[in-house]
């Protein structure tokens, strides 16, 4: 996040943009829900993209959150009141990354698995995945294998999208990939991982169809995976 003073090809005006989202990762860090959304808008009115407002503002103070609170310099209630300020940031740029899809690609389940609750990384594979004209069937967190079934079986989307940030739940994403087999659906689908403690090699060896180590690189591995391309 630090603004390079050598880079003499930057503009003042785009200093002064990356300022706006200095300024909007702090807002995170420090769990200031308000300024968060104010910051949100205003970079957005400094017309920078609302994926660089989503990565480089509210993602960078979510990535510091997540140092503190692994070196006990940050504990749950602080951690939270930050989850909640990017929360406040990402309901502004929702419609945006939305609109920039033109029609649905495809469709996509999505969901945490059972025993855990995290849902902001979740929340912006959603995002980028309709931003990519995606339409995503979000079934929040702490999602039981059945209910991944339920939810195929309903709206008949080719991909199953299993976030996981806990290395206790990883074998969640197992069981739903079980699960499919056991109801005879595997065959049906694709089943996509991730989450921070997620790797490829653990995708090989659970069986999964596709890995991917963020969001954006989410959305190229469902595409990848329905063969668009
Ligand atoms: Co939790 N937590 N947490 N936590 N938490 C982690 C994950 C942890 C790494 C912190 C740490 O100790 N270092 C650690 C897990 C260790 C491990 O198992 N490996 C941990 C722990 C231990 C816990 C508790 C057990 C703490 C406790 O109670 N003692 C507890 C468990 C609760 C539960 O789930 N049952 C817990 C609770 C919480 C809060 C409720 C306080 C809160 C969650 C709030 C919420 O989500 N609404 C929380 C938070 C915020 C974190 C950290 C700080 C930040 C997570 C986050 O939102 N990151 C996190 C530390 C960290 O990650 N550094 C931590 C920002 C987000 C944008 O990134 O989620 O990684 P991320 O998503 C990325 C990619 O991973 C990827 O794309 C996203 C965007 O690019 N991605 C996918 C995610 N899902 C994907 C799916 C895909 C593809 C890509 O395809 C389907």
């Amino acid at each position: 996040m630090e603004i390079s003073t050598q880079d003499g090809e930057r503009s003042m005006a785009e200093i002064m943009k990356s300022g706006t989202l200095e300024k909007l990762a702090q807002a995170v860090l420090e769990g200031a829900a308000e300024d968060a959304k104010r910051l949100t808008e205003k970079a957005l009115s400094e017309s920078l993209p609302p994926n660089t407002v989503l990565v480089e503002g509210l993602s960078a103070g979510m990535t510091v959150v997540g140092g503190l609170f692994r070196r006990n310099e940050m504990f749950i209630p602080e951690v939270l009141l930050s989850a909640r300020a990017m929360r406040f940031g990402m309901e502004v740029l929702r419609p945006l990354l939305a609109e920039t899809g033109a029609k649905p690609v495809g469709k996509v389940i999505l969901g945490t698995v059972a025993g855990d609750l995290h849902d902001i990384g979740k929340d912006i594979v959603h995002m980028m995945l309709e931003g990519a004209g995606f339409q995503v069937f979000n079934l929040g967190i702490n999602v039981e294998a059945h209910k991944f079934i339920e939810a195929f079986q309903e709206h008949k989307a080719p991909v199953i999208a299993l976030s996981a940030l806990l290395s206790t739940t990883m074998p969640q994403q197992k069981a739903v990939i079980e699960a499919f087999e056991k109801a005879g659906l595997r065959g049906e689908v694709k089943i996509l991982i991730g989450g921070a403690p997620v790797t490829q090699e653990y995708a090989d060896k659970i069986g999964a169809d596709g890995f991917a180590p963020d969001a954006a690189s989410a959305v190229l591995k469902a595409k990848e995976l329905l063969g668009i391309s």
